[in-house]
């Protein structure tokens, strides 16, 4: 048995969520390119979705945007995903689009404010008792551009508050995941900056409530790993957004800028048992395509995740055990650089074909001939809902 027929298993049970958003057109301040066949409508964006599991067999859930995805019968749509091949998954509020959260929304001083976005999470919630989704993620565009703008610690009472009452209405297999940002769009402080402050509200919540890391919302130089090590540790890492940035919240393909660091990430994932099933742990894409085909965009993030978690779970732990515990500096490093840079391509090929996949999903997709299927069929109509 090779090293790489020990973890197949493991790589087997991996799940990865796609983002719905991650289909439509998005862009920057300057320009959204647009793509022919962009999906028109939520269904097509769940078709879209399948074709990424379908050539890699790893993204059997859709996470969803509310009220970028909205339809008028859940069920209906639910049932649509499960005749794709896919199935509902996180569903993803939005205070960051209406006028009345120009100053917040679950942080805001007024309280009618706080209420309609309280509101806006129970509807959420109904949403995801149809579609079957356990999983509702909160991110906030809370914050302040200037000193004085706003009382920081009344907003840190109003948000525990609101959080409280949505919390309250979730049922017994649901969870609240809260992201942190430490900037953008508020630029001088945000209400939920870091992991302390999440893990703050959420431990205050209760056991369904857990922090969501996003990799693309911290400080340069900032230890994700150890972040990753620490949630673990505390049983609170609920989920990841993945992405990949070089400056700022850049949300370009994960493992693009930084494949070590993705590695690192997933070997701490692996040192804390985030990868049993029974973990709770949801490891989410969210990312944008701007100038990328989005299909092929979403089955490279998934396949780059999957290399970097085969070369974690290639990594001697025993040996490195060993190397830490006699202080052998340099050769536990080796050991865990050793497992980084192992090329496990043509062991994922020969594995993939053995499980009825294309060794080559990227090719296989490309010569499948569905981006010019949808370019052609879908004509007429506008893109559906997207922002940010
Ligand atoms: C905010 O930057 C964020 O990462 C949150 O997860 C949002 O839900 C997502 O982007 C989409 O805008
Ligand atoms: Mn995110
Ligand atoms: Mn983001």
């Amino acid at each position: 048995m090779t090293a790489f027929d020990a973890i197949t298993d493991q790589l087997a049970q991996q799940v990865i969520e796609v983002p719905s958003w991650a289909y439509g057109n998005s862009g920057t301040r300057f320009r959204v390119f647009g793509s022919p066949g962009t999906p028109r409508t939520v269904f097509e964006k769940l078709a879209d979705a399948a074709q990424v599991n379908a050539y890699t067999g790893l993204a059997p859930r859709v996470a969803l945007h509310y009220p970028w995805d909205k339809v008028d019968d859940w069920k209906a749509l639910s049932d649509y995903a499960a005749e794709v091949g896919v199935e509902l998954g996180t569903v993803n509020s939005n205070t960051f689009q209406d006028e009345d959260y120009k100053f917040g929304s679950l942080a805001h001083h007024d309280p009618a404010v706080r209420q309609k976005a309280i509101d806006h999470h129970l509807e959420c919630i109904e949403i995801m008792d149809i579609i079957g989704s356990t999983d509702l993620k909160i991110w906030l565009a809370d914050g302040t551009n200037y000193p004085g703008q706003g009382d920081i610690r009344r907003r840190q009472d109003w948000l525990a508050d609101s959080l409280a009452k949505i919390y309250a209405s979730l049922g017994a297999e649901q969870r609240l995941v809260l992201e942190y940002k430490f900037f953008e769009p508020a630029f001088y402080h945000t209400d939920v900056p870091d992991w302390g402050t999440s893990f703050a509200h959420v431990s205050a919540l209760g056991e369904k409530a857990f922090v969501c890391l996003d990799t693309g919302h911290h400080a340069p130089g900032t230890n994700i790993e150890f972040i990753v090590a620490q949630l673990l540790r505390l049983g609170k890492l609920g989920s990841f957004d993945f992405n990949s940035r070089f400056y700022a919240d850049d949300d370009l393909i994960v493992g693009a800028a930084d494949p070590f660091q993705l590695f690192r990430i997933m070997y701490e994932v692996r040192r804390g048992g985030g990868f049993d099933p029974n973990s709770g742990v949801a490891f989410m894409l969210d990312q944008c395509h701007n100038v990328e085909d989005k299909i092929p965009g979403q089955i490279r993030s998934v396949l780059n995740v999957q290399e970097m978690t085969a070369r974690a779970l290639l990594v001697d732990t025993v040996e490195l055990e060993a190397a830490q515990t006699a202080g052998d500096v340099l050769g536990a490093s080796a050991i865990f650089m050793d497992a980084f840079y192992t090329d496990v391509r043509g062991d994922l090929a020969r594995w993939r074909e053995s499980r009825g996949l294309p060794a080559d999903p990227m090719k296989a997709f490309r010569e499948s001939g569905y981006l010019a299927k949808i370019a052609e069929e879908r004509v007429g109509g506008t893109q559906a809902g997207w922002g940010a």
